[in-house]
């Protein structure tokens, strides 16, 4: 077992500073990567060392294996952290990684390209008994079988690449004439954009809700989860708010999804933080979509509603650790919202904006997180991720949680380009949101900007919870701090998993 004490961040922005601050708090040296666009980026100068890679482009930096791999032998890193997006979830970098004696902080290269494959995963799930959308568990061999299983599942249907996922290659056919020329187009798109043009079919749930649960898992068979994220708030397969837990599933229905999930990460022989995604219908019945097997950009809420720092996590299960935590220790204690502040301006249809952050003052205050990847005076290029900021809040309730977010996107000063802020704040108005029935489709359904629908509106009265009567306030702070605490857990030494995990962070300095 090999303890880890320095980690190459093979990312940028956010996320890299998220992962780097974790390293600091263990004790554990960073470094950082950069594109000849990045030179004065804040995670450069957050690492304890940095090296270039390359131009800005991430084909020639961010996303070169090569590169990647000599800043880590050039630094004498012992292990690499691919974050999210850019190699996170490339299996011959995973592998890559293992053969140059690096340690990958993720899962095992098998199971990323298991979980990669669609159809494996399908037939994987659905032996495990995971439920998954009615359809094809393998590649479709030929058109009349497509056409057959179409016709026994009934209109609409989703037409999915194997290699695809993240709703990539997706095509939806409402009626049988449609059928084989959107299997054709669909198998060229699928060749094109990922050299496989296998496809599947599936039924198309409709006004379907995104919930996925958050996992954990050790190289000695112990997953745990971390409870449920609400992600229905997107827009072109980019998630825009996030909420956890999800307000909308039972107890019960939580602990058949968490449950699933478990199986999911235990059946493809999983290691390290990774998500199984379900789509809920309204009659509460929970659909197996697929894993990412990565940390998420939404990871934060999580870590807010659970006390547990996923990243910590992440790095004690790569030095090969026992998780140091059981089920009963995670719990859910009081909600939490996250925006995600993007340089793109919400009244052109989200279209990417570029410029000077001339003003850059974050909020911060009470049940407020901010993980941000830019600083005042930072150029903001087209290069990468428009992503600026995770605008994360707390509460001990929903509501809390909401009217915090409200308080700190009026706080948010950004000058400079246009940013998703006055739609995340259209969000947290909107009744839909408030009551928590809102699915995937809520901005095609709700947000109309040329109808001026942007503006600030009073809070809507039908919330989840009421607003407090003005002569009892002092009394509700203080009652809605009173949600059931859990009973503390105390380590029980004669646990073989726990005495054999509580010296080595001792034992690091
Ligand atoms: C679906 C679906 C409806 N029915 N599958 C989109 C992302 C990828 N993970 C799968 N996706 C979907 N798969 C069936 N059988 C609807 C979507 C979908 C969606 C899912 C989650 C969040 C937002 C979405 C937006 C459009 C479509």
């Amino acid at each position: 077992m090999k303890t880890i004490q320095k980690v190459l961040v093979a990312n940028r922005g956010e996320i890299a500073i998220r992962i780097m601050r974790t390293c600091h708090e263990l004790g554990i040296q960073t470094v950082a990567v950069y594109s000849e666009a990045d030179v004065l980026a804040p995670h450069v100068q957050y690492a304890n060392e940095s090296i270039l890679i390359g131009p800005p482009p991430s084909n020639q930096s961010y996303l070169v294996i090569d590169r990647i791999i000599e800043a880590a032998k050039i630094t004498r890193c012992d292990a690499i952290h691919p974050g999210y997006g850019f190699l996170s979830e490339n299996v011959g970098f995973a592998q890559r990684c293992a053969q140059e004696g690096f340690i990958f902080i993720g899962p095992p290269p098998e199971a990323i390209e298991l979980m990669g494959d669609k159809t494996r995963a399908r037939v994987l799930m659905e032996a495990a008994g995971v439920p998954l959308p009615p359809g094809t568990t393998t590649a479709l061999e030929s058109i009349d079988e497509a056409r057959d299983v179409a016709d026994a599942i009934g209109y609409p249907v989703l037409i999915k690449a194997a290699a695809g996922g993240g709703g990539k290659g997706m095509r939806i056919v409402y009626q049988a004439t449609d059928f084989e020329s959107n299997i054709r187009q669909a198998k060229s798109e699928a060749l094109n954009a990922f050299g496989d043009d296998r496809v599947y079919v599936e039924k198309y749930v409709e006004m379907p809700r995104h919930v996925e649960v958050q996992i954990m898992a050790d190289q000695h068979g112990n997953v745990i989860h971390f409870y449920d994220r609400e992600c229905s708030v997107q827009r072109r397969h980019q998630k825009v708010v996030e909420e956890a837990p999800c307000a909308f599933i039972s107890d019960q229905l939580r602990q058949k999804m968490t449950q699933a999930a478990i199986t999911a990460a235990k059946e493809c022989g999983y290691v390290g933080a990774g998500t199984v995604e379900f789509l809920v219908d309204k009659y509460h019945e929970y659909f197996f979509l697929e894993m990412n097997t990565r940390l998420q950009v939404e990871h934060p809420i999580t870590e807010l509603i659970t006390g547990v720092d996923l990243v910590a996590l992440q790095l004690l299960v790569a030095e090969g650790k026992p998780l140091p935590i059981r089920q009963e220790d995670v719990s859910i204690h009081g909600h939490a919202i996250e925006c995600r502040i993007c340089a793109e301006d919400p009244m052109q249809q989200f279209l990417p904006s570029v410029g000077r952050l001339s003003r850059h003052r974050p909020p911060s205050g009470p049940g407020v997180r901010v993980d941000s990847g830019v600083e005042e005076g930072q150029d903001i290029s087209i290069n990468y991720d428009p992503l600026l900021t995770k605008l994360c809040t707390w509460g001990s309730t929903r509501r809390q949680a909401i009217d915090r977010m409200n308080r700190a996107l009026a706080e948010y000063t950004i000058e400079g380009c246009k940013t998703t802020i006055p739609f995340c704040h259209f969000v947290m108005e909107h009744p839909a949101f408030l009551e928590a029935h809102y699915d995937t489709h809520f901005i095609k359904d709700h947000f109309h900007p040329g109808e001026n629908n942007l503006q600030v509106t009073q809070t809507s009265n039908q919330a989840l919870c009421q607003p407090v009567p003005e002569e009892i306030r002092a009394l509700a702070v203080v009652l809605l701090n009173q949600q059931p605490e859990p009973e503390l857990q105390r380590p029980d030494l004669t646990n073989p998993r726990l005495s054999d995990t509580t010296p080595w962070w001792l034992n690091r300095k």
